[in-house]
């Protein structure tokens, strides 16, 4: 019989001390979440290592010692890589469909086809029309806001040559994608292509399925997901640094709280305008609450927080127990890593749920649709609905944890570049001259999600902590990075947790080592400021000469997966947790690793173990040091700084130390 799940058992599950009280209300109240379920609900260890194919009604195959070909003969390798690359492709189309409703929502604001979405930040725009080889001389904003949107949706459908911010890399990037038939086509066409190779009976060669992998993957890292980013910042603002309040601690008692989740920022900047309006304010005191909160979860928190300042209740993992306070009026999804069981979780206490995609619906929710044209509308109706429900808040059955962090987001790329020298000098120089030097050592991005399956922001947290202490600066976005606002690492006193050379960095420029990037769609920044870097000099020529890692500690998404393959495409050694979707291939699991670190200077490693993690991302950044000639701090410049050996400094300084003792 299996043993009785304990509250102790589910308060172990995460760091998160307002999780750990809100479980409990969990179990008080007899809730399911997915702590919970995720102990009752064990995986397949088959599927789970990616050694079963339901690719046709002739299984579906599970691979054993005993039966190691499915019915058409499939082997594992084969099975391993095409599971995988339809991962990818789910998460590639994610990240494109978001990117494509964004065109098209410039699209409809260039016409004034939008009610109180407008262009907002013109510089961008240009910056935007530049990087496309759009003219704008003589033009207007909206004139070259359309020509934009329509370039940007061309290159959903297009057939030949390369996506349009393939121009972006480094160009040294641009010709090994070229030499190795990796340049992505259309969006819509590589991702397309994935499934028809995926197919029963097409391609079956691990190696080439991991190749169109890869290519798939480039169009989430230089398409969709960078222009989502880009046509988000003209409509609304490219984010600069605002201070904003974390974790479910900043619900308010006396407030209609309402909660944003999912991804897209469209309805949640609409909500944040609307919520300010006075007519809206009076409507909330004529139902007794004394004013609006909003707050977010997941990335349309990380929207909202990096451009509005509007705090996050949490990531991932929170959005259940986020209800469970008894404090949410509503909580307004619109797409992607939105639980199904928030229905049944709003059910027991008086939280709306309400979807707002057409794309995704739950039963159990109300469906207020997001509309462009009735941007200001929908958003107002949504509001009046969560104001509405205040009355029936059950008086007495509130729990809101007495825990707030501040946290400061907004470090888009424009801003990183303006910080080294303002407006007129703004450049890379100085992040360049650090890593240089040796006052910083390099760059890690710690970026994903939370995974029930290991403890919720630990590895995330212990990570960050761990680099910012050996001298490397840490960009974070999505539920990674939000899972470091609660601890409290966005603000600049976190520089005291980091080493002697990043600290002097950090108090230079007044800032955390902790940089808050964005959310999951705006890992595109990350390749920006990598390509800025190289652009920049000193540092190489290409992405994968840059002593700089990505990790990813608490996947879980099929988003983390392409955001995973299009940094491993572009150069980065990337490193994911919690486990391998690939585990039943040793050759697969090569090919990745091995295999892709020839192809394309990146490569993919799935190492559950922080302590590995850390041996190897310092031992990568040591040796990308070295191939730079960078390998030491400035001598005496530092003081006695630590200097990050490899094995072959440790052996060298042993023997040293032996002859040294031997001649004593
Ligand atoms: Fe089995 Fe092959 Fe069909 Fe997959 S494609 S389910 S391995 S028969
Ligand atoms: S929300 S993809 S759980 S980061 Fe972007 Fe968080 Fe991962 Fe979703």
């Amino acid at each position: 019989m299996s043993k009785e799940i304990t509250t102790q058992d589910l308060i172990n599950m995460t760091i998160d001390e307002t999780a750990k009280e809100l479980l409990k209300v969990a179990e008080r109240d007899g809730i399911s979440t997915a702590f919970k379920r995720a102990i009752e609900v064990k995986p397949c260890p088959i599927g789970r290592d990616g050694m079963c194919c339901k690719h046709c009604f002739m299984g579906p195959c599970r691979i054993t010692p005993k039966t190691p070909n499915g019915v058409c003969g499939a082997d594992v390798d084969t099975i391993a890589a095409r599971n995988f690359g339809r991962m990818v492709a789910a998460g590639a189309a994610s990240h494109a469909d978001h990117g494509r409703d964004m065109a098209f929502i410039l699209l409809a604001a260039s016409r004034g086809e939008t009610e109180g979405i407008k262009i907002k930040d013109v510089k961008k725009l240009h910056a935007v029309a530049g990087h496309l080889n759009i003219d704008i001389h003589g033009k207007t904003t909206e004139k070259i806001g359309e020509e934009v949107a329509l370039r940007f949706i061309e290159d959903f459908g297009r057939q030949k040559g390369g996506i349009s911010y393939i121009s972006r890399a480094p160009k040294k990037r641009q010709e090994l994608w070229k030499q190795r038939n990796l340049l992505p086509r259309g969006l819509d066409r590589e991702i397309v292509e994935m499934m028809h190779r995926t197919h029963m009976g097409v391609d079956q060669d691990p190696k080439s399925l991991l190749h169109h992998t890869l290519r798939t993957s480039l169009t989430d890292g230089w398409g969709g997901a960078m222009l989502a980013t880009d046509v988000s910042d003209i409509l609304y603002g490219t984010p600069s640094p605002v201070r904003a309040k974390m974790s479910v601690g900043l619900l308010k008692e006396d407030e209609v709280n309402i909660i944003v989740h999912g991804h897209e920022p469209s309805l949640s900047e609409m909500m944040v305008i609307a919520s300010q309006e006075p007519e809206i304010i009076a409507y909330a005191k004529s139902k007794g609450a004394n004013g609006i909160n909003m707050a977010g979860i997941c990335c349309t928190a990380n929207e909202v927080l990096m451009r509005q300042g509007i705090g996050s209740a949490g990531n991932f993992l929170n959005q259940e127990l986020t209800i469970l306070t008894g404090a949410v009026e509503a909580m307004v999804v619109d797409v992607q890593c939105i639980m199904e069981s928030l229905a049944d979780v709003a059910k027991h206490y008086h939280t709306k749920l309400i979807t707002s995609s057409p794309k995704a619906h739950i039963p159990g929710a109300i469906h207020i649709e997001f509309e462009e044209e009735h941007a200001m509308t929908v958003a107002r109706k949504v509001l009046r609905t969560a104001i509405d429900n205040f009355p029936n808040r059950k008086k007495g059955a509130i729990t809101l944890p007495d825990y707030v962090s501040e946290a400061i987001g907004g470090f888009s790329h424009e801003y990183i570049k303006y910080m080294q020298g303002g407006t007129y000098r703004g450049s890379f120089r100085p992040l360049n001259d650090a890593i240089m030097d040796g006052r910083i050592q390099g760059v890690v991005g710690i970026v994903g999600c939370n995974n029930p399956r290991d403890i919720q922001d630990s590895a995330i947290v212990s990570l960050a902590r761990e680099f910012i202490s050996r001298d490397i600066l840490v960009v974070t976005t999505g539920c990674g990075g939000i899972a470091c606002g609660k601890q409290g690492m966005l603000v600049p006193e976190t520089m005291a947790a980091a080493g002697p050379g990043l600290r002097e960095v950090c108090e230079a420029i007044g800032i955390s080592p902790v940089l808050h990037v964005g959310s999951c769609v705006d890992n595109s920044r990350i390749l920006t400021i990598a390509t800025d870097m190289v652009k920049e000099g000193g540092l190489g020529d290409d992405i994968s000469d840059l002593p700089a890692v990505g990790l990813c500690p608490e996947w879980m998404s099929e988003k983390a997966l392409a955001i995973g393959c299009y940094f491993v495409a572009s150069g980065v050694y990337t490193i994911f947790g919690v486990g391998s979707p690939v585990a039943g291939s040793e050759n697969v699991t090569r090919m990745m690793s091995e295999g892709w670190e020839q192809e394309v200077g990146g490569k993919l490693e799935f190492i559950p173990d922080t302590k590995v993690v850390i041996e190897k991302t310092i031992e990568h950044i040591t040796r990308k040091r070295k191939a730079l000639g960078i390998t030491e701090y400035a001598k005496g410049k530092f003081g006695a700084q630590k200097v990050l050996m490899d094995m072959a400094d440790r052996r060298k300084l042993e023997d040293e130390q032996k002859k040294a003792a031997a001649s004593r």
